[in-house]
């Protein structure tokens, strides 16, 4: 038996958690087309037959800019010691630059095995893909490049393999049936969070943190948080319409998570600058 824990890292944005969703062939992480989707981190199980492993999803580097940003580098500092592996994810549909060099300077100072994936190669034509694989592949003496498509599972098969190869030898660190370490309250929360991130824009994606209050047999109560009040305007949308939505989007998975049909009960509440409660950012998991 092969285990063993593989960080996941790369700028916001490029594909990490849907990455990760699909190595371990199911959702655990949630997903937006907005930088700094994954604020905390969430370890995702791939089990096989004669493997554990464990990823590591992560918020993507950057330099902070307040608590919130404060605290989720140093979730990505702390959480790539101590690993067997990186997966360093790029974008190929972006210009592989100064961004991606600066992770790829800390991921490769680590001394262990870094496994390059250079995600979105979905819709790109060969010489395209070939072009970005020699500039990733200027980024450091990496153990392997793989060109995937996280979206599509193109190539997800063999960098499992890739991966699974580098674990030691060790036994399995969790129960076969866990998916993830997060607790459900917490998974629950980050699915009502993903549908607000999908129906908001601008700043307002990064101003709204959610909180389960209770999960019961037949309800889940829920209260999505914002700074400002004019904030809250938008979330609540008129005549509620907006909090409805995200309600009904988020719904049938979080009845899909539980097993069981909910009532679920969103509000919407002003909590004065809670990126920098240190309390809260703790209780969140941040
Ligand atoms: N076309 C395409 N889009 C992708 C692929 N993988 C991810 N995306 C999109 O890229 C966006 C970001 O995906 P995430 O998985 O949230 O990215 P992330 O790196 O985890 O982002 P942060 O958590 O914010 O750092 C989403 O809109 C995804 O749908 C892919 O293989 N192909
Ligand atoms: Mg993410």
């Amino acid at each position: 038996m092969r285990s063993g824990f593989v960080a996941v890292a790369g700028r916001p944005n490029v594909g990490k958690s849907t990455l990760v969703n699909a190595l371990c062939g199911g959702k655990v992480a949630i997903v937006s087309d907005k930088p700094q989707t994954t604020r905390r981190r969430i370890f995702a199980i791939a089990n096989g037959e004669d493997y554990q492993l464990v990823l590591a999803d992560l918020p993507g580097f950057q330099r902070p800019r307040d608590a919130l940003t404060e605290h989720m580098q140093r979730t990505v500092d702390a959480a790539v010691q101590e690993v067997d592996a990186v997966l360093l994810v790029l974008d190929a549909r972006q210009r592989i630059g100064a961004g991606d060099r600066f992770v790829a300077q800390r991921v490769f100072a680590l001394g262990v095995p870094v496994v390059i994936a250079l995600n979105k190669v979905d819709r790109l034509r060969a010489g395209q893909i070939a072009e970005q694989m020699q500039r990733a592949a200027e980024l450091g003496d990496f153990h392997a490049l793989h060109p995937v498509s996280a979206k599509t599972t193109d190539g997800v098969a063999e960098l499992r393999r890739e991966l699974v190869d580098l674990l030691p030898d060790g036994p399995a660190y969790f129960e076969r049936e866990l998916r993830t370490d997060l607790p459900l309250e917490a998974q629950v929360a980050e699915l009502v969070r993903e549908k607000a991130l999908h129906l908001t824009r601008e700043e307002l994606p990064h101003a709204i943190t959610v909180e389960v209050e209770e999960l019961g047999e037949g309800v889940v109560r829920a209260t999505l948080y914002v700074e400002t009040e004019s904030q809250k305007q938008i979330v609540v949308g008129r005549g509620g319409s907006i909090v409805r939505e995200i309600g009904t989007r988020a719904r049938p998975e979080i009845e899909a998570l539980l097993g069981r049909h909910v009532f679920l009960d969103l509000r919407v509440k002003v909590k004065a600058k809670w990126r920098r409660d240190e309390a809260l950012l703790e209780r969140l998991g941040i």
